[in-house]
């Protein structure tokens, strides 16, 4: 396993390059894929220019590494305040006197040199912000977590199609989504040992989990598909009343880059629009959607524990792993992720990748709205700074679980918590439904 604690420093520290250049591979990829032009247009009022969130990723990294760890003299402490996301929403970032796209070039990649340097000469020890070179990890994290949401940015720009990559794998086999009956008691949730695990997702706690039935697969496009053509959308007793408010306000009909085409509906993937791929999970939608979906069907999103449960408890030891299928870093084998493939993986596709109680696809293709707000653990403590999670405790978010094809595995684990607000929709966002457990569920759930 990759817990690691036990690497020796250069072991450690070749990791760290490694992964800081495949996150900026990604970024150069994402906005190297672009003009000028496009760099520094505002796509969506939901969405910064691509060049904001590159020389932001910059200064991140100026700020946590160049700075704090390496102890170095600022390299552009005049632009801070503009890449601070918290003094300027999305929406005004336009309008700033943004660094232009070479500027952003040059300036990014001269936070870089000073970085390796840095990694280079510092001891891996003696503050915790430097043990097992978390603030590295933290910081390629959040070049990756950028990566993701330039994606995003990408998907809502209009114009000719400038992403391409590989269909993902084909299931190899039938595919039948079944009810996987998770055992009721107890479960570890979240971590104290995962070395770059984020501030909330500490410390692992026990929790009761009662028994419940949770889906094999996300919801595809097929099942989605019946509940718009069912009239779903204009029938207000599935939605909650927040919900039904949203949808009316914003004309809701189906999930974000759906297209009408006469009688049917195709998809608007990167730029290509195309038919809908039925047995591949359904993304673009809002938790309301999620949630309303759910109550057609009968059931009902899972919680974030049941979620967790479903994802990394291991009935044979009653350990949690770091992933469903062990404790093995996320191989190609294993999961969608990390732009390889631009779109969800039909179900069925990764059979290597199931939990020990069968239940596959959890990380990876698509987010998965859960129920349940954004709250901190019990014994949470803020670390590095309140910003990345604590400020946003709290009722107004729901929390998504398990990573999409746009995430990277240096972003996503079992244990990693994602939020949003409950009506966005231009995330690689999906969700897989869960019921109680019936009384003769439960009966045989005690017998085993
Ligand atoms: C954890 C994905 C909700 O993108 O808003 C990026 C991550 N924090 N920069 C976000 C983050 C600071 C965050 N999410
Ligand atoms: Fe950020």
């Amino acid at each position: 396993m990759t817990v690691f604690g036990e690497l020796d420093t250069e072991t450690l520290r070749d990791r760290v390059a490694r992964q800081l250049t495949r996150s900026r591979a990604r970024s150069t990829a994402l906005t190297d894929a672009v003009d000028d032009e496009d760099l520094i247009r505002q796509h969506s009022k939901l969405m910064s220019p691509l060049v904001w969130d590159y020389a932001h990723i910059g200064n991140q990294e100026e700020l946590w590494l160049v700075r704090d760890v390496g102890g170095r003299e600022p390299v552009r402490e005049d632009i801070d305040n503009m890449y601070d996301a918290f003094q300027n929403a999305r929406a005004d970032r336009p309008a700033l006197p943004l660094l232009s796209p070479t500027e952003t070039r040059s300036y990014v990649r001269e936070v870089r040199d000073k970085v390796m340097d840095v990694l280079a000469s510092t001891k891996l020890e003696g503050r915790k912000l430097v043990e097992n070179a978390f603030a590295f990890g933290m910081i390629v994290q959040h070049e990756q977590q950028h990566n993701e949401t330039m994606l995003a940015t990408h998907q809502l720009r209009k114009g000719d199609p400038v992403l391409h990559a590989p269909l993902p794998p084909a299931p190899p086999g039938p595919v039948v989504d079944k009810g996987i009956l998770v055992p009721a008691g107890p479960f570890t949730m979240g971590t104290s040992v995962e070395p770059w695990a984020l501030d909330n997702e500490r410390p692992a706690h026990q929790v009761h989990v009662d028994a419940f039935v949770i889906d094999k697969y996300p919801v595809t496009n097929g099942m989605y598909l019946e509940f718009v053509d069912a009239g779903g959308y204009d029938q207000q007793q599935w939605w909650s009343e927040e919900g039904w408010a949203y949808r009316q306000k914003a004309s809701l009909v189906a999930p974000r880059f759906w297209v009408r085409d006469g009688d049917r509906w195709l998809r608007d993937c990167f730029g290509v629009v195309e038919p809908l791929v039925l047995d591949e999970p359904v993304v673009h939608v809002c938790y309301h959607e999620a949630e309303a979906f759910a109550a057609w069907a009968g059931k009902r999103l899972p919680t974030e524990v049941e979620w967790e449960k479903a994802a990394r408890f291991d009935p044979a030891t009653g350990r949690s792993r770091r992933y469903p299928w062990g404790d093995e870093d996320p191989g190609p084998e294993h999961a969608n992720l990390g732009q390889a493939h631009l779109r969800p993986a039909r179900i069925g596709a990764y059979p290597l990748g199931e939990s020990p109680l069968g239940v596959a696809q959890l990380i990876g293709d698509v987010w998965e709205w859960t129920s349940g707000d954004f709250h901190p653990y019990p014994g949470f403590v803020a670390f590095p700074y309140r910003e990345y999670s604590e400020v946003f405790f709290g009722p107004d978010y729901r929390m998504l679980r398990g990573g999409s094809f746009g995430a990277d595995a240096a972003a996503c684990r079992g244990t990693f918590r994602n939020w949003d607000y409950a009506i966005r929709r231009q995330i690689f966002s999906g969700f897989r439904l869960a019921r109680d457990a019936g009384p003769e569920e439960r009966l045989l759930d005690e017998q085993r």
